[in-house]
């Protein structure tokens, strides 16, 4: 029997999914012809949920640590037992060291709404610190949201109709598929793809031009773009007297960038970026996709910021298959019934995700007692991992973590909760690479003893006394509670039969926002923008590269670590078939750089800094610039001979959005003897 679902990974395309179900087992999975985005097809990773959900190395019971801390030895235990055992710790930590000591660390492991936010009521009504979740994108979304507002953008359909097409740091073909078939009916109308990253991904190995510039560069890059197109009247003056505001600073500040001071700062040909700039000038419809790397930099959020007024100088929103596109999406409401911010106390402290190390090792007022981790794997995917793991190690931290496999994380704790998968729940999804929602019904029953976070939460509630409604709802009354709520406005006109059917449906946004207005203060698309002179951050795009800030980059090379195609940021590590096809985890590095340290493709490298090392094996190869290393993918440092690629990334956090800047390291290279 085939079963409707979704998946629920951490990624834009939210894909609909059929999945064939044969004694209670999942043993097939494809692609839903019926979802009207993501059309019947799915990336290579879904096609092994049966092995992800029934692997024999799932955690199917309550364990209980036996022996040292991140050593693995774990006994089972009851439900009653774990779940009595943590809700006492939880009472006693409070009562010592106050509720605040407690620190809930969850991200993205699940993406339905109801399970990944129902513990933030939980933590709220605890009294808990309160997690700032800024590990992926609020550094985008903030510099997106300084130049053309919040809220979604150009619907990436749109670009089957552009007649130029940018992918501006984001590796489409890997990390959201499904954007493909639109952009290669552009480029079959004749449209020119024009990839702008740091190395040869898969994109860009498809691409008509590549701009291989240095990380961290593209406001200076977008700058000399504008200064070419005011300079050669590419820009439309009508709109721009209309619905824009700061054209005369902006100007003065291009004349700051020409081309030949961008091609410096970038490290690539004033040529290209001049021929950039006429492509994009002279197009009808200029399309941009921008992804998530640009903003993983210091200076992230002023790098999307700037990135994003490009269309507005062009007036790119007037024809169809013009735009921007960041994310999209939203949900029926802003599923406060769910968070529950109103039973947080005044004054809780926020503690950011991105900075757990120092979160675990140096906080004080209080020090964290208790750690409690759900739907992450903060030991692989957070930053600077060596002091997060020292944190994990120490004695006197009671660690919780709720999960499906034996990760680094729960390796740490002194009790693990079996997490359902995504199939064995309920629960209501919305992406961010469409404007669709979708409703689906659990399709087996928990593996195992596994339960639900929903199911976790509400057990440990009542064992604490909590008897607010949202602790005792099923997902179907907190659906309903989400649908009454309608507080984003894009509900009207909704079929609700449809959705509680099962089935997906659009949200009421329009494919193309901007050619409707700005969601900024002014309406209007800011080149100048007070908000940002209001925090103290610069209110005109600037180009300036980043600088060191703390003398932890003292090495040559830069080092990005951006998603692997055959994993999900840690997830997938876990499937046996994956981790086949993936073989050795490896560093790319340039030819050139490899010869001058004797290094040789196929051979083990040792890559540090002050942070931390890893070993990769070296993958030499002209896909990177010479001063740039790249490792793809988060593998599990269990299968690596030493190490991680976080151990390499730090906890500084970018000038908008306070985001991790994952792709802004310096480290060395080195073979191993
Ligand atoms: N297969 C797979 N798919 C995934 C994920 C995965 O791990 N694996 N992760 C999911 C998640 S959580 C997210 S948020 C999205 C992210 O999706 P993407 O936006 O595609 O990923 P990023 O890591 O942000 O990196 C995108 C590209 O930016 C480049 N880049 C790095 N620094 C810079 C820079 O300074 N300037 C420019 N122009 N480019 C730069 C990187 O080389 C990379 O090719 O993907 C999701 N999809
Ligand atoms: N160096 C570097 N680090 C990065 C990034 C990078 O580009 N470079 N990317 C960053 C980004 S963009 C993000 S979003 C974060 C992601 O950070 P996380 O959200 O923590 O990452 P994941 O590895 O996707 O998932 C965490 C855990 O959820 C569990 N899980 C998966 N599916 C389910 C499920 O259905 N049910 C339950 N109960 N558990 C499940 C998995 O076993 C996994 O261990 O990582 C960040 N870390
Ligand atoms: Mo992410």
């Amino acid at each position: 029997m085939w079963k409707r679902a979704v998946c629920t990974k951490d990624c834009p395309d939210t894909c609909g999914l059929l999945i064939k179900v044969e004694d209670g087992c999942i043993t097939a999975v494809k692609g839903d012809p019926e979802h009207p985005y993501t059309n019947g097809f799915t990336c290579k990773k879904a096609t092994f949920f049966p092995e992800h959900v029934h692997a024999d190395t799932r955690i199917t019971t309550p364990l209980k640590r036996t022996g040292p801390k991140g050593s693995g030895q774990f006994a089972p235990i009851s439900w009653d037992d774990a779940l009595d055992e943590v809700a006492s710790q939880m009472r006693s930590v409070s009562e010592q060291h106050g509720p605040q000591s407690i620190l809930p660390y969850s991200y993205a492991g699940h993406m339905g709404l109801i399970h990944r936010n129902i513990g933030q009521a939980f933590f709220n009504k605890l009294g808990a610190s309160a997690l700032d979740y800024t590990i992926c994108g609020p550094a985008a979304s903030a510099g997106f949201k300084a130049s053309l507002g919040k809220g979604p953008s150009t619907e990436i359909q749109e670009a089957a109709k552009s007649d130029f097409v940018i992918i501006w740091g984001n590796n489409t073909l890997t990390t959201n598929i499904h954007a493909w078939p639109h952009i290669k009916q552009a480029r079959k109308n004749g449209a020119p793809l024009v990839v702008i990253d740091p190395y040869r991904n898969r994109t860009a190995q498809t691409a008509d031009t590549h701009l291989m510039l240095r990380p961290g560069t593209d406001a200076a890059l977008a700058l000399a773009m504008m200064h070419v197109l005011i300079k050669e009247n590419m820009v439309d003056m009508a709109f721009i007297a209309e619905h824009t505001v700061g054209f005369e600073e902006l100007r003065a500040r291009v004349d700051e960038y020409p081309p030949s001071r961008a091609a410096e700062i970038c490290g690539i040909d004033e040529a290209q970026i001049i021929a950039l700039a006429r492509g994009y000038g002279q197009a009808k419809a200029p399309y941009i996709r921008t992804g998530w790397g640009p903003a993983r930099q210091l200076r992230g959020g002023m790098a999307m910021r700037t990135i994003a007024l490009l269309p507005a100088l062009v007036n790119a929103f007037a024809k169809p298959g013009g735009g921007i596109t960041r994310s999209l999406g939203g949900g029926p409401s802003d599923i406060t019934c769910l968070k529950r911010p109103d039973l947080r106390p005044a004054g809780t402290r926020v503690v950011n995700m991105v900075e757990l190390g120092k979160a675990l090792t140096q906080l004080d007022t209080p020090r964290v007692h208790m750690l409690y981790v759900y739907l992450s794997n903060p030991a692989v995917v957070a930053p600077q991992s060596k002091m997060v793991l020292e944190g994990l190690a120490r004695d006197d931290l009671f660690t919780v973590v709720q999960e499906m496999y034996m990760t680094e994380t729960a390796r740490h704790a002194d009790i693990i909760l079996p997490g359902a998968s995504f199939l064995e729940v309920a629960d209501l999804y919305r992406a961010y690479g469409h404007n669709n929602i979708q409703f689906v019904q659990p399709v087996i029953s928990p593996v195992g003893e596994s339960r639900s976070t929903l199911a976790i939460f509400q057990a440990l509630a009542a064992r604490l006394g909590f008897d607010e409604p949202v602790f005792t709802s099923t997902e179907a009354e907190l659906l309903d509670q989400i649908l009454a709520d309608n507080n984003t406005g894009y509900m009207e006109g909704i079929d609700t039969a449809a959705l509680k059917s099962g089935r997906p449906v659009r949200l009421n946004i329009p494919a193309n926002p901007f050619a409707d207005g700005f969601n900024t203060p002014s309406g209007k698309a800011e080149f100048y923008s007070q908000a940002m002179a209001d925090q103290g951050l610069p209110p005109l795009p600037d180009g300036e590269p980043w600088r060191d800030p703390d003398g932890g980059d003292r090495y040559p090379l830069e080092f990005i670590t951006p998603p692997h195609h055959l994993l999900l940021n840690s997830a997938f590590n876990e499937v046996a078939a994956i981790r086949e096809q993936i073989g050795d985890a490896t560093v790319k590095i340039h030819p050139e750089t490899a010869t001058n340290r004797g290094i040789q493709d196929g051979f083990p490298v040792r890559i540090f800094n002050d942070r931390g090392e890893c070993i990769l094996q070296a993958e030499v190869t002209e896909d990177t610039r010479s001063d740039l290393l790249v490792a793809e993918g988060l593998h599990w440092p269990s299968l690596l001979p030493r190490g991680g690629a976080n151990q390499l990334t730090s906890q500084r956090i970018t000038d908008m959005g306070n985001t991790c800047a994952f792709h802004c390291n310096k480290v060395e290279i080195e073979p191993v003897a």
